[in-house]
């Protein structure tokens, strides 16, 4: 079977801490933020009390029961799978005190049962989540001082996994910060965009931070930074929707800027300007911010339309990330709109912006799965989704375009980030738990479960 796939691309899935282990207090993990966000990214944060339970405690209990969770990916043949680390296992508060050593123990555990299948493990150190304690005592990535804790638990874990653990990302979609402040940069909603520009920029010299420390500390190791991939098409061919679609791009593309080219942007100036917004910036900063990174990873879910036209664009409110429908397109029950063609298109974009290799570490069809009578689940439209995304990737890589391999999300059914929900599913593993928690977490192959495990066997030739 010929395929154009590189013989050594890393096929397989993607999933974060949070999302999956539960566990969240267990062996002395501290609380995260995201444990204090019962509604998802975008919801309120809300204290815990003793008795409150959350849909994340338990997730889907990977904490214990990834070596069976494992040996499901191995038998689709994976030979990827990204996870994050939870920070506040590794520093509960984030800040003070020795690490947790049974947090570390974790994960090496989890890496060796990795390493029994031959899966590469590709680790985000930040996945939507901090510890609260920084948040609480140090106002997150609001302050400096986060840099350099956020340092020391990327040098904590280099140190301990470099042996075990050669592929690295720093922040999970590090340009959601603008519309999940919370989540992103642990700030409060509705602060200003003048503190979240400085938090994050902050969080960019952390990134640089993290990069520098990897290749000291892992030399043969390569790090790469994860953006929320997504193109922003003009409406219209209006010379202003032109314009307003380029600046909302880069309004996005910035953060990738920083880190695949070394420093801001000469259009973050005016930018800045025009907002009136003032981001403190050392020459420090500027020398640690020149470390780049090895590659460009991004997830991949949809794209949306810019447009000038005021009325259409307060009809667009309230959608994710505010952005206009396309009317050429379809959508999933919740709205993302499906365009495999921009795949394509923001894979040739950010190869030729950066010119470095790419990841797609997300991508997938969250869809309302019905289990059959005879306990079936016949997932076509989740097969007909990825198998339409990939065919783009193979035309990118007949493009041009450098790709070091594809993780699609939640591999297993997980917690979804938005909505905090079970419903939302993405799995070619189907786990048995609901919205309310209830459920026996069994976990069962679906059909695309034989369909993905064709795809990486064949090495793409099947799509
Ligand atoms: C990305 C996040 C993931 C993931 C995915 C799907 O933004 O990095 O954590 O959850 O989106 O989103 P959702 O779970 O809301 O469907």
């Amino acid at each position: 079977m010929s395929t154009i796939f590189p013989e050594h691309f890393l096929w397989g899935g993607a999933v974060a801490a949070n999302q999956v282990e539960g566990a969240y207090l267990t062996d002395g993990k501290g609380l995260s933020t995201s444990d204090l966000q019962p509604q998802g990214v975008f919801g309120p944060v809300v204290e815990r009390h003793a008795g409150d339970s959350g849909i994340k405690d338990v997730a889907i209990d990977f904490y214990h029961r990834y070596p069976e969770d494992i040996k499901l990916f191995a038998e689709m043949g994976f030979r990827c799978l990204r996870t994050s680390i939870a920070w506040t296992r590794i520093f509960p508060q984030g800040d003070e005190g020795q690490p947790n050593e049974a947090g570390l123990a974790f994960y090496d555990r989890l890496f060796d049962e990795m390493a029994r299948y031959h899966i590469t493990p590709l680790i985000t150190l930040s996945h939507y989540e901090m510890p609260y304690g920084l948040v609480k005592n140090h106002g997150g990535w609001g302050s400096r001082d986060t840099i350099d804790y956020f340092e020391r638990y990327a040098r904590t874990v280099f140190q301990r996994y470099r042996h075990k653990v050669k592929h690295w990302l720093t922040f999970n979609e590090i340009n959601m910060s603008l519309h999940a402040p919370f989540t992103g940069v642990g700030l409060p909603e509705g602060s200003s965009r003048q503190a979240i520009y400085q938090a994050i920029h902050h969080q960019l010299v952390a990134s640089a931070r993290a990069v520098k420390a990897c290749h000291e500390i892992i030399p043969d190791g390569r790090i790469g930074n994860m953006l929320l991939g997504g193109l922003l098409y003009p409406l219209s061919c209006k010379p202003e929707d032109m314009l307003e679609t380029l600046q909302q791009n880069r309004e996005w593309l910035f953060f990738g800027d920083v880190q695949a080219r070394g420093a801001y942007p000469a259009y973050m100036a005016r930018f800045f300007t025009d907002q009136n917004i003032q981001v403190t910036i050392t020459p420090q900063d500027r020398t640690d911010l020149r470390e780049t990174v090895d590659f460009i990873s991004f997830s991949y879910y949809m794209t949306g339309c810019v447009t000038t036209d005021q009325a259409l664009n307060n009809q667009a409110r309230g959608n994710i990330l505010n952005m206009v429908p396309n009317p050429h397109l379809a959508s999933s029950d919740w709205g993302w709109q499906i365009d495999p063609v921009g795949l394509r298109l923001l894979m040739n974009e950010l190869y030729d912006r950066y010119r470095k290799p790419l990841f797609i570490v997300e991508n997938g069809l969250g869809a309302r799965d019905k289990v059959e009578a005879d306990g079936s689940i016949n997932d076509d439209y989740r097969i007909r989704y990825l198998n339409d995304h990939l065919v783009q990737v193979g035309e990118a890589i007949k493009d041009g375009v450098e790709v070091l391999g594809y993780t699609c999300w939640g591999p297993i059914d997980l917690v979804s980030a938005s909505k905090a929900e079970f419903s939302k599913r993405y799995g070619f593993i189907y786990v048995d738990r609901d919205d309310q928690g209830n459920g026996t977490l069994e976990r069962r192959r679906k059909k695309s479960f034989h369909w993905y495990a064709g795809v990486v066997k064949s090495n793409g030739a099947t799509l």
